[in-house]
């Protein structure tokens, strides 16, 4: 008797399990449209700035690394709560009021319906198409979390090896492989000079710069980020094709035109070099593995079912009853 309940108890939990995953075309019947209205804002933006893409991807990895992709990222910070996005390494993300635009159309169309976590989501992949980058289908599905502090936000910095860096990856659960692909993304977008200006004239106290980076690259970035002392200038972190989603990042790299010191090393590692120059003389290659890896790393913690809600404002958690 016990037994049978037992039995049914775990088919219950099974069957409860199986109906709250992720899944493709999660809000066709309760939100048909919502994938058009996100695509529709994000095509809209991209149309005067071409730089949203970056902009999503980096939100997309700091959402999806802290507490996992629950939107804790888009939290506002209170007078009395310092939130992730407040953080450190989060300082630079841009593109929220992006994700706000998504959500004021999916709530005038399907009130609580559509989370904020899914619309970074689908925003980042849109966006990787119009760039030039592999069309995918991504499963949703998200429910957005309740919590964001900044003293979670633990990302790596750009100066880690690649054993340390993968650290990082390893704990949530993706391979040395993975992080190689996702660090691909790296494709787009551009870093300050803070990030990198150690390895361009007195790299470790040798008085010369960094030896794996290319000397005129070099002393090309030392012009840039030399020139003002109160200001921190940007430079594009591929400086072959800076606006497209394609390999010629791991290409950058094996010139020696990495910009921060861990795509550099990617390329000299012994555990990364193959890959990297498997990647940079194989764009379909690259393509295929970054489809695979956005999409397990937009699964990473994921809050699903009954957990967490459907936030009204992807700035703030919805008020207590
Ligand atoms: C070891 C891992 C990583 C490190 C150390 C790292 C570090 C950095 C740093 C220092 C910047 C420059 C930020 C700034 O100057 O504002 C940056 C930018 C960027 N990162 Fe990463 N990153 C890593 C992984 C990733 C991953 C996994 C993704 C996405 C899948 C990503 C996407 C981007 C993008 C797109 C930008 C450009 C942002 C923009 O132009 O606004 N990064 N990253
Ligand atoms: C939603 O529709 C798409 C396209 O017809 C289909 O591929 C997907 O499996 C559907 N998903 C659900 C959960 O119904
Ligand atoms: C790889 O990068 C180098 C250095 O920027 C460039 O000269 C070369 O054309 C690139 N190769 C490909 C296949 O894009
Ligand atoms: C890499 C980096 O900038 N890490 C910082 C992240 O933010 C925390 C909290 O603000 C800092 O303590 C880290 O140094």
């Amino acid at each position: 008797m016990e037994k049978n309940i037992l039995v049914v108890l775990v088919i219950c939990c099974i069957l409860g399990l199986a109906s709250a995953q992720l899944k493709v075309g999660f809000y066709n019947s309760t939100c048909p449209r919502a994938e058009l209205i996100i695509r529709g804002i994000v095509q809209q933006r991209f149309a005067r700035d071409r730089s949203i893409t970056a902009a999503l991807l980096r939100m997309h990895f700091h959402d999806c690394f802290v507490r996992g992709c629950d939107a804790s990222i888009l939290i506002d910070s209170t007078p009395s709560k310092s939130s992730e996005k407040d953080a450190g390494p989060n300082l630079t993300v841009r593109g929220y009021d992006l994700i706000d635009a998504a959500k004021k159309a999916l709530e005038a169309a399907c009130p609580s319906t559509v989370s904020c976590a899914d619309i970074i989501t689908i925003a980042t992949r849109d966006a990787v198409a119009l760039s030039g980058g592999p069309p995918y289908a991504v499963p949703t599905g998200r429910r957005d979390g309740l919590i964001s502090n900044s003293d979670d936000v633990n990302l790596p910095g750009p100066s880690l090896s690649v054993s340390q860096a993968f650290q990082f990856f390893r704990a949530k659960g993706m391979t040395l492989n993975e992080m190689v692909t996702l660090l691909g993304a790296h494709t787009v977008g551009v870093s300050h000079c803070s990030f990198f200006e150690d390895r361009l004239s007195n790299f470790q106290g040798s008085g010369k710069p960094d030896p794996t980076m290319d000397r005129a690259l070099a002393a090309r970035l030392l012009k840039i980020c030399g020139a003002a002392s109160n200001t921190d200038p940007t430079v594009f972190l591929d400086q072959g094709t800076s606006f497209v989603v394609d390999n010629q990042f791991y290409n950058q790299t094996v010139f020696r035109r990495g910009i921060l010191q861990i795509d550099q090393e990617l390329a000299l590692d012994r555990s990364t070099a193959p890959l990297v120059k498997s990647f940079a003389a194989n764009k379909v290659a690259f393509q295929q593995s970054f489809v695979n890896a956005m999409i397990k790393m937009s699964k990473i913690q994921v809050l699903v079912g009954k957990a967490g809600e459907i936030r009204k404002n992807c700035r703030v958690v919805n008020p207590r009853k």
